[in-house]
């Protein structure tokens, strides 16, 4: 059927008629209501859309039809449907024509605009935060390294001193990958730290050096755990180095992180590769009594570090009778979360646009 405003008038009346011969309940009398809207107007007033519109009213409530009219009802307003569809197709259609038509006589053209610009992206806040801290290590002489995502048993346990039956090496935490009978294990690193022993055998004391990378666990998952998130490990190695460089590198850190001296505290930490160990809370740097962040403590708990275990440093081909050293093992991917106020650490890596879009 073509589009014709007194056909469509003239269908409307035929679909009223056969609904007057319903029985007469609420839904009749809206539906009669609803009708009369569109058979009032005049054949210019009846534009495709408005026929669109009428043709919905009888398909959705088709039961209110006596039985026998149903199927003539319904041809009824699918033709008028397919009419109005094809007509508002074609009304397009014109429009665009014409807009085109004028575009291509030139007026309304400004040489001198500016062409419009492609949308950019932005940086992960990750890298953000990584680049910032890339700056400030490398600005003070440390060395940024990296090192393999998918690290031998040797480098993710054995050397750092995790004994066989160390927790850590549970299923539960550690993503194994499969290799062939007889090969050297290997697993998704769990930690930055193996790169500790791997910078070891490359560089020569003294040397310092920090590995923002990303690491893997399996995890349960929540607001604050991922399986895939982002460490940033620092090592230093040299002569004579005590718990006084490690606390003052800790707090040239954080100064360059927050903009501001942070007061710091240490606690006893267990890490198989540090003696003696610590976890570094710093002092909550949105509040003075206590908030949500610092879960009402007025601490953060923010970094683990220690000295290097002499282990550590033979595995990594150094004397630990002449060297000594600290690391440290930054929990980068909370640290953003501190930084730019995120809820839920599973935003950082879900691929939501409309989160990436913010940074
Ligand atoms: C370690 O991974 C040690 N390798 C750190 C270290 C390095 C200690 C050098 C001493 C010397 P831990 O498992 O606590 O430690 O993790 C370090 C940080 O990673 C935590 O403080 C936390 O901020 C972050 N982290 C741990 N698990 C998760 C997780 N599932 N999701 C997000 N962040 C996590």
């Amino acid at each position: 059927m073509t589009y014709d405003a007194q056909a469509v008038r003239a269908l409307l009346d035929e679909i009223l008629a056969a609904l007057a011969s319903a029985p007469e309940s609420d839904e009749t009398r809206a539906l009669r209501e609803r009708l009369a809207r569109f058979t009032a107007l005049s054949g210019a007033e009846l534009t495709p859309a408005l026929a669109l519109e009428a043709s919905a009213i009888p398909l959705g409530a088709m039961r209110v039809f006596p039985k026998e009219a149903r199927g003539q009802v319904g041809a009824k307003a699918n033709a008028m449907k397919q009419a109005a569809d094809a007509a508002l197709a074609q009304e397009k259609e014109a429009a665009l024509a014409l807009a085109l038509a004028e575009e291509r006589t030139g007026k309304g053209f400004d040489a001198t605009l500016p062409p419009p610009l492609p949308s950019r992206g932005s940086l992960h806040p990750i890298t953000q935060v990584t680049r910032e801290l890339e700056d400030l290590f490398t600005s003070m002489g440390w060395t940024i390294l990296d090192g393999p995502e998918v690290e031998t048993e040797h480098f993710n346990f054995d050397a750092l001193n995790i004994s066989p039956d160390h927790p850590a090496r549970d299923t539960m935490d550690t993503f194994w990958v499969k290799t062939a009978p007889g090969a050297e294990r290997l697993v998704m690193r769990t930690h930055t730290s193996p790169v500790q022993v791997r910078a070891m055998k490359r560089l020569t004391p003294p040397f310092r050096a920090i590995v923002p990378g990303k690491v893997f666990r399996n995890e349960a998952l929540d607001a604050s755990h991922e399986h895939t998130f982002h460490q940033m490990e620092g090592l230093v190695v040299g002569k004579d180095i005590s718990v006084g460089h490690l606390i003052g590198a800790m707090k040239t850190l954080l100064r360059g992180i927050f903009g501001r001296d942070i007061e710091i505290r240490l606690r006893p930490g267990y890490f198989p590769f540090v003696e003696p160990g610590f976890e570094l809370d710093a002092r909550c740097p949105f509040c003075k009594e206590g908030c949500s962040v610092c879960k009402r403590s007025t601490w953060i708990e923010l970094l683990p570090c220690g000295m290097v275990h002499p282990n550590v440093l033979r595995a990594g081909g150094i004397d630990p009778e002449q060297w000594t050293g600290f690391a440290f093992g930054l929990g980068l991917s909370r640290l953003v979360m501190l930084r730019f106020s995120i809820d839920d650490i599973r935003h950082l890596l879900g691929g939501d646009v409309r989160f990436l879009e913010q940074f």
